[in-house]
């Protein structure tokens, strides 16, 4: 049945799907916390092959998306649609390694129901960009007749789209040489009905592709590149005032470091003339590196077009692992500077932490963790397993010199040790990972963050819900905070094709036990924080508070801590500061 004709519609639906739990459930909630920018580019993308009616006048280009991570997918439902429009096929979208082994379930499913099925995504492309032969399981999934696309879709989607209606679509369309231009290219966009699935209703878009640097843990590199592509403020606007239109004003930019894309400037220029001169209620999320505070006026414009909350890549603070990673661009002399910054604007950040360098321990991750806590003025951190994700010179180096790595890519979800330290076990590794969260989020330092965001008039009521969710996720749910979302659902055949599918007798009671244990956990927490919280804003010296992290001195002085455990290691350090290597201990 592949390539079933479409007569009258050709009817596309869009998936993106999510990962299995540690027990082979799909993670799953009523409403996720982030909006996948993968799913919106390719429904933009679909959009335009609709409007330009690329399989004939007579064809109807019907399109629905869905991420999987707040929407149940219905097989037969879909199946049921697809052939009711007379034709169409199945798009697994933006499908990660730790999304791979679900997305092969689902195709699976659609396959043996006789439907053309695409899949594209960081897996695919990472592993074909980087590996010299296909792995295994992409190997199965061509075997189940999937068709997989490798590299970006802009300009390509007509191809695939008649091809798969012409019934002679291409196991594989490799596009990772010839990376299209972002300027003027179509934007990513989803209907209203799919984005307030997600709270808060965030959209999202990309305004820029590639980034200069070489972290080899980094998959980003090897598929987009290392030019910064970009959109011009025109095609901003667009997206903006597309959005706008559905009431949606809140965006997650998923540039992975907006302040390498070329075009910052007029890009944040626009967003500031939309919010200042038409009212435009902008709200965006940014991903930034270490250095933006070295960019004249990147901080003040980006807090003007409306940027509340940004992401860093702090990674580590010890630069011999930076440098072992050639993450050379990140000084952590200049860490305090650059999150005092942004704190003076009255921005949230978020700094993510990678743990299981070859020179961390468990002991030296302990003290790293306090360092931070006293001396780094970030909101919340976030950690990670330091993992070789497919599509990374770290993977391919270990891939090529044979050494073990976790078979399972659903595994690949950086909360997991795919393959041995050499300093710790997998034990140990996986315990430093645990105690990571409770290190982090103890009620004091909890508090410590209220304080400082009380005082610097960071919005309150989102310090507290990240301070909720980035401490409870990991412990409570067993899930990473990036793929969290509120009211899971764990819905019994909806689980992993290698585990059984539970009785009913068995399944209903224990996940009765499971929700309530859950429940009252997050409960206890919600309710906690909330009085710390009532207590930090009541108390006078709040308005005053103080501690070292806020003090703006930094750059290698005798109470810097975190510079001066790390004395001997930063003259090694690229673009050191000459100084650095007379800091002693205090
Ligand atoms: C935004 C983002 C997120 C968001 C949203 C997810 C999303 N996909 O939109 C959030 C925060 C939820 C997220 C979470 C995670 N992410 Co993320 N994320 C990204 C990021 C920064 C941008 C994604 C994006 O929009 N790209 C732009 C789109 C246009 O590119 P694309 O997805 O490749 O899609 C294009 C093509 O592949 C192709 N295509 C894709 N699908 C299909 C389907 C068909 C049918 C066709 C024809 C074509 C096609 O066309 C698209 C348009 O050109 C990427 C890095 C990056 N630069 O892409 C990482 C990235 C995808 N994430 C990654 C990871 C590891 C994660 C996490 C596991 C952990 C983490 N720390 O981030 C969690 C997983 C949680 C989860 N269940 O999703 C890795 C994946 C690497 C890998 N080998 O798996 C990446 C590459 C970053 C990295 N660290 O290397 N992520
Ligand atoms: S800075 Fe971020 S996007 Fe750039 S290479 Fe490093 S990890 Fe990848």
């Amino acid at each position: 049945m592949e390539g079933i004709l479409a007569k009258r519609a050709f009817r596309v639906v869009l998936i993106k799907p999510s990962h299995y739990d540690q027990d082979g459930y799909v993670i799953q909630w009523l409403r996720s916390t982030l909006p996948s920018n993968s799913l919106a580019s390719v429904y933009g993308l679909l959009v335009e092959c609709a409007q330009d009616r690329v399989l004939g006048p007579g064809v109807d280009i019907e399109i629905e998306a869905c991420d999987e991570c707040n929407t149940v997918v219905d097989v037969a439902g879909v199946a049921k649609r697809i052939r009711a429009a007379g034709g169409g096929m199945v798009g697994l979208i933006g499908v990660q390694s730790n999304q791979f082994p679900r997305a092969l379930d689902l195709g699976r499913q659609f396959r043996k129901l006789g439907l053309p099925v695409v899949m594209g995504g960081f897996h695919v492309s990472g592993c074909i960009s980087m590996l010299s032969e296909l792995p295994p399981d992409l190997q199965e999934a061509l075997d189940l007749g999937i068709h997989l696309f490798a590299g970006e879709a802009e300009g390509r989607m007509t191809e695939v789209l008649c091809d798969v209606a012409a019934g002679n679509a291409k196991p594989i369309y490799k596009y990772l040489n010839d990376l299209p231009e972002m300027a003027a290219a179509v934007y990513p966009i989803l209907p209203r009905e799919v984005v307030t699935r997600v709270v808060g209703h965030y959209s999202s878009f990309d305004a820029g592709r590639g980034c200069p640097f070489q972290c080899s843990f980094c998959t980003i590199i090897n598929v987009q590149g290392r030019k910064s592509r970009f959109r011009t403020p025109d095609d901003v606007e667009a997206i903006v005032r597309a959005n706008a239109e559905q009431g949606i004003t809140r965006f997650f930019v998923t540039d992975d470091n907006f302040a390498r894309n070329r075009n910052w400037e007029p890009i944040l220029d626009r967003l500031i003339e939309l919010r200042e001169r038409e009212k435009f209620n902008i709200k965006l999320l940014l991903q930034v590196d270490t250095l933006c505070h070295r960019i004249p006026g990147f901080i003040e414009k980006a807090a003007r077009a409306g940027c509340t909350a940004v992401f860093i890549g702090l990674e580590n603070i010890n630069p011999e692992s930076l440098m072992g990673t050639k993450k050379r661009q990140n000084k952590i002399w200049e860490y305090r500077e650059m999150l005092l910054g942004w704190r003076r604007n009255k921005v949230m950040t978020y700094a993510g932490y990678i743990l299981g360098f070859p020179t961390d321990t468990p002991e030296s991750i302990a003290r790293d963790i306090e360092i931070i806590k006293k001396e780094l003025p970030v909101d919340i951190l976030e950690f990670f397993y330091l993992t070789p994700l497919p599509g990374s010179e770290d993977h391919k180096n270990l891939h090529m010199r044979g050494v073990p790595m976790d078979p399972d890519m659903n595994n690949y979800d950086l909360e997991h040790a795919c393959t041995a330290h050499p300093l710790m076990s997998k034990e140990a590794w996986t315990k430093v990972y645990a105690d990571a969260w409770t290190r982090y989020y103890t009620d004091e330092h909890v508090e410590t963050i209220m304080r400082r965001a009380v005082v610097s008039g960071i919005n309150r009521t989102k310090v507290l819900d990240s301070l909720t969710i980035f401490a409870g996720a990991a412990r409570i749910e067993g899930v990473h905070p990036l793929q969290f979302g509120f009211f899971r659902r764990k819905l019994r055949t909806q689980r992993r094709s290698s585990l059984p599918i539970r009785n009913p007798l068995v399944f209903y009671p224990w996940r009765v036990v499971d929700f309530f244990k859950v429940s009252s956990q997050w409960l206890r927490l919600v309710w906690r924080y909330r009085r710390i919280m009532a207590r930090v804003a009541a108390d006078p010296a709040s308005q005053t508070h103080f501690d070292e992290a806020l003090s703006a001195h930094t750059g290698g002085g005798d109470t810097d801590q975190f510079v001066e455990v790390f004395a001997d290691k930063i003259p090694h350090t690229h673009g050191a500061p000459a100084r650095a290597p007379a800091v002693v201990a205090g």
